[in-house]
């Protein structure tokens, strides 16, 4: 139990008391003691321990002693008979804009409602309006508030929290008084989606960097502002918390906010076996309570007897038990990457010429790029005839001459039609350099259909690598049902890359199968499959999950140079 669980719990049982219908004096000091245990900088856990709980400002003798079981046994019966009586389901309809516990408990006894929706479903049939204190206005009031609660709780890419993350983190370092700041939660680990960004900062004047955060120009509206910590909700509707500790506390800090929380409890139980304790503030000896470190995250972990962790290895899968023993993989950087082989110019869907994508990528730093456009048979992304390609290769030829430090290769997106087959013979695909192969249709297929599908591709000798292989869009559609383990068999076996597509809305393969794929002897191209050269950046995003799949460089086939990544190209069939 931390500060945030404790203050969780009190303002629960003040909520719950208002729905009962208790005296407004009793509700307002449990609303009361948990305002001042979220303000508080020290650990509830050591105040307690030291007798001092009532020295908190707006604790009084009951909920002191309420709090002193909460901490002793992880349980209040208190709560716990509250909770009897009061439908759980009641307190998320107070989370709605507009529907305060008297609402809440207007809908629950004329209505019987205890679930958001349930309550839509009584709006959707105008019950709402004929109860008493309401009409349609306040019932459409509450229908807006119900849609946009459910959209403040969706998650977001992360390509979409990342850059307003960034922002907002250069806009708040301008500040002298911020001494350090960086992001935290699972957009510092990189994960796919994104449920509320987290920002941590370092000062001395912790107010006025409240202050600045709350009136960011982005800030739509203020959920909270406090000390310690502070919540805005953006133009995109994205939360964005703000914490602000003590320089001395910064790394630790960083590091809990990191999480993530599994990993975080997996330390902490680390810790204890040491006879340290881990927390917010720093790392402590349990017998002394004197603080030993926290001033820089490395410091945490190196005190626990582990290497740093990189924050993409933070799931508790592992990483510890290989910090432990000093086996953590050395994950695949972006500065490792020398070239994006799956990108598309304007001779399919496309839009840039090729030469501008060359130069881009040149200015990247890439040693090579391959254009893979769509094949013919994908007719609703201009996909190319053979005759198209032949032409086409001659304009990448005159590329090639033009441009020094840089290999423009011949590439092709197929599809892999119903049956498994791709387009063109192999007499023509071997004319390429390098051929990825996609499905693009029949998506409805069985998980049979499907993996056989794949499995031909992989076993055709002129197929490079399978595209974006389980074909989920986040948000959209669900990967199509496979059998992974006999493809990532089968690519093992041929020498057929698997495709880490970087698309922020792909990311496909994902971090845990990069991981199962590898493990087999798997390996990958980590490509954009950019569209216009402002989507050849998206590559940061694919890095970023391979790490979170434990990727090296050397399980990534575009961090090779040149000669090597032909020769690599070229033994498919031979080898
Ligand atoms: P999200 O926002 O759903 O994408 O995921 P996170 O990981 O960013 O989670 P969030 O925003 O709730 O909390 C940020 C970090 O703070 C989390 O990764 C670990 C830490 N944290 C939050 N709540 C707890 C908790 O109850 N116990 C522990 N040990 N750590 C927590
Ligand atoms: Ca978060
Ligand atoms: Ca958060
Ligand atoms: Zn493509």
């Amino acid at each position: 139990m931390d500060n945030q669980d404790v203050a969780h719990i009190l303002d629960e049982i003040g909520e719950m008391l208002e729905i009962k219908g208790e005296s407004s004096f009793k509700v307002r000091a449990y609303n009361r003691a948990a305002y001042a245990i979220r303000g508080l900088s020290e650990d509830i856990n050591n105040i307690y321990h030291e007798g001092k709980l009532q020295t908190i400002p707006g604790i009084g003798k009951g909920i002191a002693e309420r709090i002193a079981e909460l901490l002793e046994t992880g349980k209040l019966t208190y709560y716990e008979e509250l909770c009897e009586h009061v439908p759980p389901g009641l307190l998320q309809l107070i989370s709605i804009q507009s529907v305060g516990p008297k609402k809440a408990k207007l809908f629950y006894d004329k209505l019987g409602i205890t679930t958001i929706e349930e309550l839509l479903e009584a709006i959707n049939k105008h019950k709402l309006r004929d109860l008493a204190g309401m009409g349609p206005k306040a019932e459409e009031n509450i229908r807006l508030g119900i849609l946009e609660l459910q959209r403040l709780r969706e998650r977001i890419l992360l390509s979409e929290a990342y850059p307003l993350a960034e922002n907002i983190v250069q806009q708040l370092k301008e500040h002298n008084f911020i001494l350090e700041i960086s992001t935290a939660g699972s957009l510092r680990r990189m994960k796919e989606t994104i449920g509320d960004i987290d920002i941590l900062a370092a000062s001395n004047e912790s107010s006025k960097a409240m202050d600045v955060f709350c009136n960011l120009p982005k800030v739509t509206h203020i959920l909270a502002k406090g000390e310690t910590k502070s919540s805005v909700v953006t133009q995109i509707g994205l939360q964005v918390d703000l914490r602000v500790v003590l320089p001395e506390q910064f790394g630790a800090a960083l590091q809990y906010f990191t999480g993530s929380k599994e990993h975080n409890i997996h330390l902490r139980d680390i810790a204890k076996k040491k006879g340290l304790k881990v927390n917010e503030y720093g790392v402590f000896e349990v017998k002394t309570g004197e603080k030993v470190g926290g001033v820089t995250e490395k410091e945490v972990y190196n005190l626990l007897g582990m290497e740093w962790i990189h924050p993409t290895l933070r799931e508790n899968k592992g990483e510890i038990e290989a910090a432990l023993a000093g086996v953590l993989p050395n994950i695949v950087e972006l500065s490792n990457i020398k070239g994006d082989i799956h990108v598309h110019s304007n001779w399919s869907d496309g839009f840039n010429k090729i030469k501008e994508i060359a130069n881009d990528a040149k200015k990247k730093g890439y040693r090579y790029i391959a254009i893979s456009d769509h094949a013919e048979k994908l007719k609703v992304a201009g996909g190319l005839t053979a005759d198209d390609y032949r032409r086409q290769w001659k304009e990448i030829e005159k590329v090639n001459q033009e441009i020094d430090g840089l290999k423009v290769l011949r590439g092709a997106e197929v599809n892999i039609d119903n049956n498994g087959k791709v387009d063109f013979d192999d007499g023509f695909l071997k004319e390429f350099d390098i051929v990825t192969a996609s499905i693009h249709s029949g998506f409805t297929q069985s998980n049979e259909q499907l993996t056989k599908r794949i499995l031909s591709a992989i076993y055709n000798e002129h197929v490079n690598i399978i595209g974006h292989p389980t074909g989920r869009i986040l948000g959209k559609r669900p990967p199509y049902p496979l059998d992974l383990k006999e493809i990532f068999k089968a690519a093992a076996e041929t020498g057929t890359f698997l495709e880490l597509n970087s698309f922020p809305d792909r990311l496909d393969l994902k971090d845990d199968y990069l991981r199962e794929a590898k493990e087999m002897g798997v390996k990958f191209a980590i490509n954009t499959d950019a569209h216009s050269i402002g989507q050849l950046r998206y590559m940061f995003y694919g890095v970023a999950t391979a790490q979170r799949g434990w990727l090296e460089a050397e399980d990534v086939i575009n961090t090779y140079p040149f000669e090597k990544l032909m020769k690599m190209l070229r033994n498919k069939g031979n080898g």
